[in-house]
Parts: structure tokens; C-alpha cells; sequence
């Protein structure tokens, strides 16, 4: 399946500083930043800074460099967070059945609370 970014979509519009956002870590490729709607304590979201759509289509297009950035990115997030102890909980919606609200790849750090069993 092919996957066709849409640019007006509003992680492009944060990376592109037209919306402004809580920054948290940004690096070479990658951007994290407070969700708008924290569901824990510790609710960030990390974007690659490329027109990716979802985890399939980074995998499959995104370079070796931007994908190591992007996953290091993540874990300097919990770090950051002080949440590597305690734990925490990495989700990634993609499409209809996923629900994914925002068509640009994110993956949700969640943490500071218990979050309870997901699946069972
Ligand atoms: P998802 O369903 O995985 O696509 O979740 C999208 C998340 O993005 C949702 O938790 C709310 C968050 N969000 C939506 N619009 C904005 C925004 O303008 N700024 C920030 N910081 N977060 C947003």
C-alpha cells in the first residue's frame, strides 16, 4: 500500500513552527513535544521531523540514520522524563482501525500513573 503524506496536516504545521507546541527534546530528525491532551502525568508525543505517516511507512522509507535518531530520541525522552524507573508505555495508532487522529507518525510516552492492563 502506498502512503501519501498530507502536508497540511498539524504535526507538519508544529514542525514547520506554524502551531506553536511544548517542546520537550528535538534533534536532528526527530521532535518531541507535550500532547495537548495529556491522558498521564507524562504524556509526549515524538515525531520524525520527515513526511512520514505512519510506523510502516517510516520503516520502509526513512533512512538507517533518521530511524536510529528517531528511537534514541524516544528513549532520551523517558529518560528526560525520569519515567525509565517506574515504567512507562509506548503506543503508536496507525490508521482507521488503529484510530489514528493525526496522519503524521507518532509515538505516544505515557507515564507517571499506573496505566493499566491494554490487553488482556
Ligand atoms: P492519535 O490518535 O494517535 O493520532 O493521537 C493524536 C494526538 O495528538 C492526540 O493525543 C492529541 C494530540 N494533538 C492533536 N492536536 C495537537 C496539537 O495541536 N498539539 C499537540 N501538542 N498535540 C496535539
Amino acid at each position: 500500500m502506498g502512503h501519501v503524506y498530507d502536508d497540511q496536516n498539524i504535526f507538519a504545521k508544529i514542525l514547520r513552527g506554524e502551531i506553536p507546541n511544548a517542546t520537550v527534546l528535538e534533534t536532528e530528525h526527530a521532535l518531541a513535544f507535550r500532547d495537548i491532551h495529556p491522558q498521564a502525568p507524562t504524556h509526549v508525543l515524538v515525531i520524525p521531523k520527515g513526511p512520514y505517516v505512519c510506523f510502516d511507512h517510516f520503516a520502509q522509507e526513512a533512512s538507517d540514520a533518521e530511524i536510529v535518531d528517531y528511537v534514541r530520541a524516544v528513549g532520551e525522552v523517558c529518560r528526560m522524563e525520569g519515567v525509565a524507573e517506574d515504567g512507562w508505555r509506548l503506543i503508536a495508532n496507525a490508521g482507521m482501525n488503529g484510530v489514528q487522529e493525526v496522519p503524521h507518525l507518532h509515538v505516544h510516552v505515557l507515564a507517571g500513573r499506573n496505566l493499566g492492563r491494554m490487553l488482556s
